[in-house]
């Protein structure tokens, strides 16, 4: 049986660096959907993500079932709420945002989800979600009523990564927050790379091919980009396949 997980092992292990184009339901136009993953099949993307801060109920599902008609890529949930649960995806982020103290989003709505998740085949995959400030307050910083760790500040990011390795997570996501006027920095990756052993993603506010290779370099597994694509497709010129 193919997994989501130890694929993803096994690039990491043959240093082959993957892309997640992150779609959000909430400002997707379903009638957008075939000719949007036709570009996101000619890319170089390997996953698709799916999920947003705030998705009303049942669009998700939808969107997936739409997705899955176009692509053969591993359509993977990061979801902002349990309502975005769909057992139609191959595989979810069972995210913990590690980086807050908010005991909902640390583990109240993982407890809640169970009995959801009772009746899906998704590979659940345990993911340390860190928040990291971003230069202006992002959606997921309201949604979760929580701070993101200062930029500055990286061995608390650091020692929030490792922590979250330790306490036997599968996966790091270190997030700027959709829409972030500041990627990730190459320090921070760098140093968070040095330490950590698990696969690390990197997400929010990539706009260009160069800030995508400047966040493999420093050492991101995975990278997620999603409203630069959706606010400009011919981004999409730029990451064919051919081109790389
Ligand atoms: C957001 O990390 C993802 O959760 C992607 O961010 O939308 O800024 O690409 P962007």
């Amino acid at each position: 049986m193919s997994s989501v997980y130890k694929d993803i092992l096994d690039s990491k292990a043959k240093n082959e660096k993957l892309l997640a184009v992150l779609i959000d339901p909430d400002k997707f136009s379903l009638g957008n959907a075939s000719s949007f993953i036709e570009k996101v099949n000619q890319s170089i993307a390997t996953h698709v993500f799916i999920g947003g801060s705030i998705v009303s109920e049942g669009e998700t599902d939808e969107l997936v079932s739409k997705i899955k008609k176009h692509t053969n890529l591993p359509i993977v949930l990061f979801p902002g709420d349990i309502s975005q649960i769909t057992n139609k995806a191959d595989a979810l982020l069972f995210l913990s945002l590690i980086s807050g103290r908010n005991p909902d989003y640390l583990i109240g709505k993982h407890v809640e989800a169970v009995s959801k998740l009772k009746s899906t085949r998704l590979e659940i995959i345990s993911t340390g979600y860190i928040l990291i400030e971003s230069g202006k307050e992002t959606a997921i910083e309201k949604v979760t009523n929580t701070k993101p760790i200062a930029r500055k500040n990286i061995q608390k990011i650091v020692d929030s990564s490792i922590a979250g390795q330790h306490l036997g997570m599968k996966l790091m996501y270190l997030e700027a927050g959709s829409g972030a006027t500041e990627p990730i920095s190459v320090d921070i990756i760098n140093n968070v790379k040095q330490e950590l052993n698990i696969p690390l993603i990197v997400g929010g506010g990539i706009r260009s091919k160069a800030e995508l290779e400047n966040a493999f370099n420093a050492g991101a597994d995975i990278v997620v980009i999603g409203t630069a694509l959706e606010l400009d497709e011919s981004f999409f010129d730029a990451l064919k396949k051919d081109k790389i």
